[in-house]
Order: structure tokens, then C-alpha cells, then sequence
């Protein structure tokens, strides 16, 4: 028995498969591990005891620097937000609640429009700006036309990258060409999904880095986040922090609010502070109802 560590890239039926320094390990989860009955995730880093035959048993799990629930996987780093320029129009709401999800979880949100080839002029481009001037990392890409695939890949070298957004916005299709493996694209992952075909979560290795696809992760919960912190988790306002007259404003009603000068000014971009508005209100309705159980 040699110890070896790694990241568990894939879970089937209690055997996982460990991506360690001498290439991959099939292992179960046996012993020690059981007692303390945590349950290995796809992304988790692990010590392993590898046996001759190549086949191993997980002995332990690193401390998890997040996790989500659905998909289930650990240790994200960055989730790659993408959506159509065109066809389907952007979802303004889910991109900004995806947003603040990640950054609540420690995950660098970075935006990637795709599909420039369907919108005209500089469509693409305004959607960016938007994000850019937030603060946030953006790429410009098109499947199609394939242009923007460097700028994928450079975001991989020693990182988890889960690729995120709705439907049909070309997900797999950019992942496909950043893996070159290809991957369910178009109506087939939405016949697997009518049919409740089970998916199994899989990192993919490449570029130095894993990359993750999650079809259906466009419903992601908002677990965890208190009304009150939102703002600090979109960085256009988070950077007022401390310029509104009132302590711990809100910046939904109160007066001399920084938040809603820069707003009025146009330094903070209108479909922002109305997803913070939406997704305040929604938490602010959370807390009220378990306070009232
Ligand atoms: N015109 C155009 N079509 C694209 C582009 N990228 C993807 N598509 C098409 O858009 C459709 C959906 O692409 P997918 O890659 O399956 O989208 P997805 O985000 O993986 O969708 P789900 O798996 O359902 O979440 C397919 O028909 C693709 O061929 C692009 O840049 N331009
Ligand atoms: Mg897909
Ligand atoms: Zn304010």
C-alpha cells in the first residue's frame, strides 16, 4: 500500500475515481472514512491508499472550500456564467442571482456571452460592458464561428471551472471545444432531461485545470445568504460600502444613499440594482417567514 492524494473527478454507486499524480485510481470509501460518516464529492481532495492492483480506498477528505447541492460537487473556483448574445435573449435576473450565489460561495463569477454570430452590432459588447464595469471578469465568445475558446482556456490552468446558465445558451458546445470531447449538445441533453435520465456529475481534466458542465443548474438555490449581506456581494455596490449617511443601508429606501446616487448618475447599470432589489426582497421574505415558525 502506497498513500497517494488527489481529486475524486467522478462518483458512481460508491466507487470513485481519483485523479492522483500517478494518473488515475479507481477507489472505494471504506474504514476509517465510514466512521466519520462524511460522504466523498465529485471535486473533493483526498488521501488514498492505493494497492497493487491500482484500485484504492479513500482514507480521508481535505476541508471542503464549498460545495453545491445541485449539481452535487466540491471546491469550485470559478463559475463561467454564460449567455447568447441571441437566441436566448439574456436572463438578466438569473445571470445577477448566479452572481451573487457564487461570490457567497467563495467562487470567482466570471460572465462569457457566446453566440456573437446571432446578434447584431455590438450587442455582445454592451452585455459585457454591463459586468465588466461591475467588476467582474467577461468574455466574448462563439461557438459557432469558434473565437474565444483562448480566452476559456485561459481562465483553467490549476482551477476548477464549472460552466453555468440556461438553457440552450451553448454551454456544452463551448466546453466541447475547449475539452476537444465532445459533449451532449443541443436537443439531446433536453430529451435525457424530459426522460429524468440520471446525469452524473463529472469533472473533465484539461488545460491543467477541471472543467464541469452542469445542465439544470440554472435553478440554484440562494441557501445561506442573509438580505442584509446581498449588497456586499455585488462588488459595484460592496465598493460604496460605508458612503451611505446610514450604516448598513440597504440602499432600497433610505436617503443619502450612495447606491442609488451612482445609480442615478448611471454608474451602476439599471438591470443590476433591480436583480439586488428582486433577490433583497425575496431574502428579506425568508427570514420573515422563519422567524415567524
Ligand atoms: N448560432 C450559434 N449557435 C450556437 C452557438 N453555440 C451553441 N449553439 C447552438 O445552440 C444550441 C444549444 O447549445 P448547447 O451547447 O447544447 O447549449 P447548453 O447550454 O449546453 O444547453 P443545456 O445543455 O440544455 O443546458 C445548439 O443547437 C448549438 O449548436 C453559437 O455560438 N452560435
Ligand atoms: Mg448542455
Ligand atoms: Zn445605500
Amino acid at each position: 500500500m502506497i498513500t497517494a492524494y488527489g481529486k475524486i473527478i467522478k462518483g458512481v454507486g460508491g466507487s470513485y475515481l481519483v485523479d492522483t499524480a500517478d494518473g488515475l485510481v479507481e477507489c472505494s470509501a471504506r474504514g476509517r472514512l465510514r466512521r466519520t460518516e462524511l460522504i466523498p464529492m465529485v471535486g473533493d481532495r483526498v488521501s488514498v491508499s492505493v494497492g497493487k492492483d491500482n484500485t484504492g480506498s479513500i482514507d480521508k477528505i481535505c476541508p471542503r472550500k464549498n460545495f453545491l447541492i445541485r449539481p452535487p460537487v466540491a471546491n469550485i473556483d470559478i463559475l463561467l456564467i454564460v449567455c447568447a448574445a441571441a437566441s436566448p435573449e439574456p436572463d438578466f435576473t438569473l445571470l445577477d442571482k448566479l452572481l451573487a450565489i457564487a461570490s457567497g460561495k467563495d467562487i470567482e463569477g466570471v460572465v462569457c456571452v457566446n453566440k456573437t454570430d446571432l446578434a447584431p452590432g455590438e450587442k455582445a459588447g454592451e452585455i459585457a460592458d454591463i459586468y465588466k464595469r461591475a467588476g467582474y471578469r467577461t468574455l466574448i465568445a462563439c461557438a459557432r464561428e469558434n473565437t474565444g475558446i483562448d480566452d476559456i482556456i485561459g481562465l483553467i490552468p490549476g482551477k476548477t471551472v464549472a460552466f453555468a446558465g440556461l438553457s440552450g445558451v451553448g454551454k456544452s458546445s463551448l466546453l466541447s471545444l475547449v475539452t476537444e470531447r465532445s459533449l451532449a449538445v443541443g436537443g439531446v441533453s433536453r430529451i435525457e432531461r424530459g426522460r429524468h435520465t440520471t446525469r452524473h456529475v463529472e469533472l473533465i481534466q484539461a488545460h491543467g485545470g477541471y472543467v464541469l458542465d452542469t445542465p439544470g443548474f440554472s435553478r440554484l438555490e440562494v441557501d445561506g445568504i442573509k438580505a442584509r449581506d446581498l449588497r456586499l456581494l455585488f462588488p459595484e455596490m460592496a465598493r460604496l460600502e460605508g458612503k451611505c449617511r446610514f450604516r448598513g443601508c440597504t440602499h432600497t429606501a433610505e436617503p443619502d444613499c450612495a447606491v442609488i446616487d451612482a445609480l442615478d448618475k448611471g454608474d451602476i447599470a439599471q438591470s443590476r440594482y433591480d436583480s439586488y432589489k428582486q433577490m433583497y426582497e425575496a431574502l428579506k421574505e425568508i427570514k420573515e417567514w422563519e422567524e415567524n415558525k
